[in-house]
């Protein structure tokens, strides 16, 4: 079953992916979107979060932005006009964040889609140097955050057997670096919540993905981990080529638009200017 917005008209035609007509095919916008859909993005103040919630305005969805600096989400919706609209929230707050979904479900109709962005590394020193109240606070926001508000839409998802649950994680949550400590576990931990879910929505059209992106630049995201210190945020990409947040909506848009029989599990991405390094070895370690 295909579920439409009660809000909107279908906007646009599902494309017979199974079938192509060669010539339409060719004709078709490369990014041919299934019916306009309710999307919530955590974290749409900034970075990633905004350019999703501008790619998928301009694709014809609706979309609820969400972030604690309500400020940025104000110019967002000044930009983007009736399309979107915000909503301040802390997603480390639990009864915030159900009672978000609740309201919105209430007053706008179903949740078709949560991206899971919020998120945020603190610090790049090495665990035994490391503030406990910075690994509390990506504890809180990257995990237990992005499952608050996975918890809050499931189970209508479930009930409608439609939606997208899209997370993002990180290469950090695969392969281990020098002070990826804390960050990088909660990243791991995006990972293997998304395949568990998988595995539970099994027969479901209710769909779950993990976004794990490598370096990416242009977003507050370096200056975040560095405390404001936007100097040694941009030494991080200084003669890189990073990964851009268009290039995340451009992949967050795309997995919207699959018909529903596809789930795309995981997708890991880097810039051609990456690639995960070799082991470390201390030699003649005292
Ligand atoms: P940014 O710092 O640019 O944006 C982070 C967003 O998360 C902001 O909108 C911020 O909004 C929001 N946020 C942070 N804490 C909270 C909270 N407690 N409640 C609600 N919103 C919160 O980062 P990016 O766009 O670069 O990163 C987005 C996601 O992608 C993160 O999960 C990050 O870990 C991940 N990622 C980033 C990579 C990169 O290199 N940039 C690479 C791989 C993954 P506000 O402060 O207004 O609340
Ligand atoms: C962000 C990418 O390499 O800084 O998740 O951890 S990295």
């Amino acid at each position: 079953m295909h579920v439409k917005s009660p809000l909107e008209p279908a906007a646009f035609s599902l494309p017979n992916l199974r079938n192509p007509d060669p010539l339409n095919c060719l004709l078709s916008p490369p990014a041919a979107i299934n019916t306009a859909m309710n999307v919530l993005i955590t974290g749409a103040s900034a970075g990633f979060g905004r350019a999703i919630a501008q790619r998928l305005v301009k694709a014809g969805h609706t979309v609820f932005a969400t972030a604690r600096r309500k400020d940025k989400l104000d110019a967002l919706a000044a930009e983007l006009g009736a399309k979107l609209m915000t909503f301040e929230l802390d997603v480390r707050d639990r009864n915030a964040s159900a009672a978000l979904v609740q309201e919105i479900e209430r007053s706008h109709g179903p949740i078709h889609a949560l991206v899971n962005n919020a998120g945020l590394a603190l610090g790049l020193g090495p665990a035994h140097q490391s503030s406990l109240d910075e690994w509390d606070t990506m504890i809180d926001t990257n995990i237990k955050g992005l499952v608050y508000m996975t918890h809050a839409v499931l189970p209508a998802m479930v009930e409608r057997n439609h939606g997208w649950i899209v997370n993002l994680g990180s290469v950090a949550g695969t392969y281990p670096y020098p002070g990826g400590n804390v960050y990088g576990a909660t990243k791991a931990f995006v990972h293997q919540f998304t395949l568990n879910l998988k595995s539970d929505l099994v027969g479901k059209k209710v769909r779950v993905t993990s976004i794990e992106p490598g370096l990416c630049g242009g977003t507050e995201f370096s200056v975040t981990r560095f405390g404001g210190d936007a100097d040694k945020a941009a030494n991080v990409y200084q003669g890189t080529e990073p990964i851009t947040a268009d290039d995340i909506a451009e992949t967050v848009s795309w997995i919207l638009s699959l018909p529903d029989h596809v789930n795309i599990n995981t997708i890991e991405m880097m810039p051609t200017c990456q690639a995960p390094g070799a082991f470390a070895i201390a030699r003649n370690a005292s």
